[in-house]
């Protein structure tokens, strides 16, 4: 039976913000308390949502979630009605109310973790809400997004659902931002590369200097046990700690990966060359395409500033590739001479498409980062709602 890539979208909610949030991401902390515009952020989404489906790949929506999130302001003690216990956040606790007014939940990428039926012991598709604990605005989407997700794949015969790790440091978990399945065609078996920023029991010196880690070993070694991966077929890598000190706060930031093509950075993972030999030899006879941009052809900060790899990697419905590059890329030299680079030399993707997604990319979220990515079986697929997906008539 054949398997397709179905892309979710977090939709952009009304409280969309530069609150300066996120510790470690360069575009956060560069925009703060600029004027955003929810409004125009919604409609980027929805043309690169657009984008994607006219390219035949099966796009739907994420829902965006309550905010202000006045019910954890009252978790936190604010008594009153929803209008006092804003005020009165306001008053006493500004940062606070920053936090839980986020629209943080339109980054997708970092729901949870999916792997889809073809790769788990018992056939099913298995999810894993990520606890995204390094940060309270993000740490707040949890129990929502295992809703939501609960409620999109509701039938047990096809899908499973775990609960978030538990969120504390040592299992600090991202989900798919920091999770990779290569393979030959969607429906085969794949190899998961799990990428981390440290361990969480070790107070090793190989972590970066000034900024925080949000993946932890542990946490991506319990996904990958929770959703009944084959060790056979799991690759660990850690994060280059000077990658995370350049502003690669997830994997997603320096690497994209689909079937057996994987794009990066020279600079993304320690031991570079180990996880590169270790993927092709658990890929077997797919033959791995590992497209590695050097430091001569682009640093690491024009990386970060362009969003280069943040990219979506897609298949068309021809067999070949599309990559979807964030408008930054085009006013870059050496992302663009990059990108020719795969279309002319490398021949990896047949076309390029340009999407302006500046009102998410001054928080950090690219391409890449507004999606979930779920591979489905066509009797999967059948089991999901119809009005998840993207239709005319929401434009
Ligand atoms: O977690 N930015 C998000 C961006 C997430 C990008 N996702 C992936 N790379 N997959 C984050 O850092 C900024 C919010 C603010 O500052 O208002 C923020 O949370």
């Amino acid at each position: 039976m054949t398997a397709q890539e179905v892309n979710f979208d977090g939709l952009v909610g009304p409280t969309h913000n530069y609150g300066g949030l996120a510790f470690g991401n360069l575009a956060s902390e560069q925009n703060v308390d600029v004027a955003s515009s929810p409004k125009a952020a919604a409609k980027q989404g929805l043309r690169k949502m657009r984008a994607v489906r006219d390219l035949g790949v099966l796009q739907a929506v994420l829902p965006p979630q309550e905010r202000p999130a006045v019910h954890v302001l009252r978790a936190l003690g604010f008594r009153g009605r929803d209008d006092e216990v804003l005020c009165k956040a306001r008053a006493q606790a500004p940062r606070l109310l920053v936090a839980c007014s986020s629209a943080s939940s339109m980054w997708a990428a970092n729901a949870a973790t999916v792997t889809p039926s073809a790769d788990a012991n018992d056939g099913r598709v298995h999810f894993t809400p990520a606890n995204l604990r390094t940060n309270l605005h993000r740490a707040i989407e949890t129990p929502q997004t295992a809703r939501t997700l609960r409620a999109i794949f509701s039938d047990p015969r096809h899908f499973t659902h775990h609960d978030p790790l538990l969120g504390a440091e040592e299992i600090g978990d991202e989900g798919a931002a920091n999770h990779t399945r290569l393979c030959g065609r969607h429906e085969e078996p794949g190899v998961h590369l799990f990428v981390f920023g440290s361990h969480g029991f070790e107070q090793d010196l190989s972590r970066p200097v000034f900024y925080p880690t949000r993946q932890t070993f542990e946490a991506s070694q319990a996904v990958s046990h929770l959703h009944q991966l084959r060790p056979s077929r799991v690759v660990f890598a850690r994060q280059h700690p000077s990658a995370i000190d350049s502003g690669v706060f997830h994997n997603d930031v320096i690497a994209v990966g689909n079937q057996n093509v994987l794009l990066l950075h020279e600079q993304a993972f320690v031991d570079q060359r180990a996880v590169e030999d270790e993927l092709r030899e658990k890929l077997g006879r797919t033959d791995l395409r590992w497209i590695e941009a050097t430091r001569a052809q682009i640093s690491v900060e024009e990386a970060v500033r362009s969003y280069l790899f943040n990219s979506q990697l897609l298949t068309l419905p021809t067999g070949k590739m599309a990559l979807l590059v964030p408008v930054e890329c085009s006013e870059s030299t050496e992302a663009w001479a990059f990108l020719q680079e795969l279309l002319e030399v490398e021949e990896v993707v047949d076309r390029i498409e340009v999407v302006d997604l500046r009102q998410s990319m001054k928080n950090g979220g690219g391409p890449a980062c507004l999606r979930l990515r779920v591979v489905l079986s066509e009797d999967e697929l059948g089991e999901v709602s119809d009005s998840v997906f993207l239709h005319d008539r929401v434009f």
